[in-house]
């Protein structure tokens, strides 16, 4: 038996035919049928580039139905996608390309300058570009190249995807999912969301992370159900879709500026029947407003790059607000003590740890790293806080690793402080996250000028244009003495974000 996840996924392309797969606001789309053929002509454009089974793509274009097929051709030939977020910078994207030797990189058409450079200065062997209105190199390729209509013997432990989370420790570290990782996830999604044909999912995440990519996409081509493709958040767009959708998938940002709009009542949701939340934590407020102004619970689940999901609130019972429900099927959980991994108390704060078939093969190249946190009992140390409730329920209280979440993007301090540390005028950082109206979090950089420097905060925050994604960019730049450390020098950014904990919500 083929156990390539795309086998999965021909098999409902075939039978859903001409119903609508993917398609965006302007009308532009897929049916099933088209968009199995294309994937065979992509396959065809992937296989005349030099790619072949088991070769990574490395992928940072714009979000648009051809993106999602070139991920479908990538699983077909056996290939492994790369994802990138389109805010990488060219400097964190030769990163990406020397550690996971990809043999293709496929560009934005106006980046195809930069992305030849930095292909060459990392031996990646062939660059081509992918536009959003049917362009780019890859489609004259398409046009030229036999179609591959094989699909690629792969094994349930064979690589699908490898995505970059970025490391505490300084190296960004590439999370290894196996076509058995995702598509056990799909599988138990479509179950536990009662997915069908019927639902028309309105998406308006980017498609470089597990949440838009596998949690969206994959569970709506198990099901047969389609989507509409928006690309980007844009308000105005999902208020005038919801009376034609069914089903919304979000991070918390989504929902606090949704229900900053008055249109968003109980008669424009009255089709839909599922919103859900995760990425970062959904407030109880948010939770409750919602349901008060659309008569829908929003529901919760949390996941984490290397595990897909883990756990969601349940489609019938009921969904508590501020937790994050129970494990998925086939999933187990249990909750740590740091040392020696010995579970905590019923009901005691500790580490979460995962086991099952979602969870991920390692991290690409970096067995040390892959043993710190995959224990050889098969559990995956997640480094979130959390306990489980009087009703069985995972709350993540917070997290044992040094990480802002800032609308839904993992922000590593680390990284951010080791680039304003190289400032002539810093001698040191901290960089936090705080309570943020729209993102959650706020990422907050906390700085010790060398004394008589004139650094003021536009600098700091310029310095790290071009070498830093905005969205891991600080919001805010403060000036310190000095930072507070406790007796083993360590520094307390508890202290910190107590100090500027109102520095966005008060105005
Ligand atoms: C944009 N900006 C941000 C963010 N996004 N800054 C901090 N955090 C962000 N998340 C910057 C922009 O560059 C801009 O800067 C300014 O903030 C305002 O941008 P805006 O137009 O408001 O941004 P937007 O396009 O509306 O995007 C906000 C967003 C987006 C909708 C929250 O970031 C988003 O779609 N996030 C979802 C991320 C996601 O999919 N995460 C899943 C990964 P300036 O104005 O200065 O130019 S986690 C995952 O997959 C796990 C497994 C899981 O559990 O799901
Ligand atoms: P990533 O590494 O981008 O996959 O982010 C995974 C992290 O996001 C998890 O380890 C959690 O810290 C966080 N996360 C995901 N979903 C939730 C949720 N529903 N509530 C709280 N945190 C979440």
């Amino acid at each position: 038996m083929n156990h390539n996840l795309f086998a999965t996924f021909a098999e409902r392309m075939r039978e859903r035919g001409d119903a609508p797969f993917v398609t965006t606001r302007d009308g532009h789309g897929y049916s099933y049928r088209q968009a199995l053929e294309t994937t065979a002509r992509l396959a065809g454009a992937l296989h005349e580039l030099g790619v072949r089974p088991g070769d990574r793509v490395a992928v940072q274009v714009d979000k648009s139905p051809e993106t999602l097929l070139l991920y479908l051709a990538c699983l077909r030939l056996g290939g492994v996608y790369l994802p990138l977020n389109t805010g990488y910078t060219a400097a964190e994207i030769r990163y990406f390309l020397n550690d996971a030797e990809p043999a293709l990189f496929v560009c934005r058409p106006d980046d195809l300058d930069s992305a030849r450079r930095v292909a060459e200065e990392t031996g990646c062997p062939q660059v081509a570009s992918l536009g959003t209105a049917v362009d780019g190199s890859l489609i004259e390729h398409m046009q030229r190249a036999a179609p591959v209509e094989a699909i690629e013997p792969r094994d349930d432990n064979d690589l699908a995807a490898i995505l970059y989370t970025s490391g505490t420790t300084g190296r960004s570290k590439g999370a290894m999912l196996t076509h058995r990782n995702l598509a056990s996830n799909a599988a138990s999604l479509v179950e536990a969301w009662r997915f069908t044909e019927a639902d028309r999912l309105i998406h308006a995440l980017p498609i470089f992370h597990t949440h838009g990519l596998f949690v969206a996409c994959n569970v709506c081509l198990m099901a047969g159900a389609s989507l509409l493709f928006l690309p980007r958040l844009d308000i105005d767009a999902i208020i005038d879709e919801l009376p034609r959708g069914t089903t919304l998938m979000g991070v918390p940002t989504f929902y606090t500026r949704l229900l900053q709009d008055e249109r968003l009542t109980r008669e424009l949701t009255a089709n839909m029947r599922l919103f859900t939340s995760g990425s970062a934590p959904l407030t109880a407020e948010t939770h409750r407003e919602f349901a008060q102004r659309t008569g829908h619970a929003i529901l919760e689940r949390y996941g984490m790059t290397e595990t897909n999901m883990n756990t969601s609130n349940p489609y019938d019972g009921e969904r508590i607000a501020g937790t994050v429900g129970r494990p998925l099927p086939g999933v187990e959980i249990r909750i740590t003590q740091r040392e020696g991994h010995a579970p905590v108390p019923d009901g005691e704060i500790g580490i979460l740890e995962v086991r099952g078939p979602n969870v991920f093969a390692g991290y690409w190249r970096m067995p040390e790293k892959t043993r710190g946190e995959l224990l050889d009992d098969g559990f995956f140390i997640t480094g979130d806080l959390a306990r489980i409730d009087e009703h069985g329920y995972v709350q993540i209280v917070g997290r044992d690793k040094d990480l802002v979440i800032s609308g839904g993007y993992n922000v590593y301090p680390k990284e951010v402080e080791q680039i304003i540390d190289e400032l002539d005028a810093v001698v040191e950082s901290a960089v936090i996250g705080v309570p943020h109206p729209d993102f959650g979090e706020g990422v907050t950089a906390v700085v010790v000028r060398r004394p008589g420097a004139t650094l003021e905060e536009a600098q700091v925050i310029e310095s790290l244009a071009g070498r830093l994604a905005k969205y891991k960019q600080p919001k805010r730049v403060f000036f310190v003495d000095e930072l507070p450390r406790n007796t083993m020098g360590k520094v307390q950014k508890n202290q910190l974000r107590e100090r500027y904990e109102a520095i966005y919500t008060t105005s």
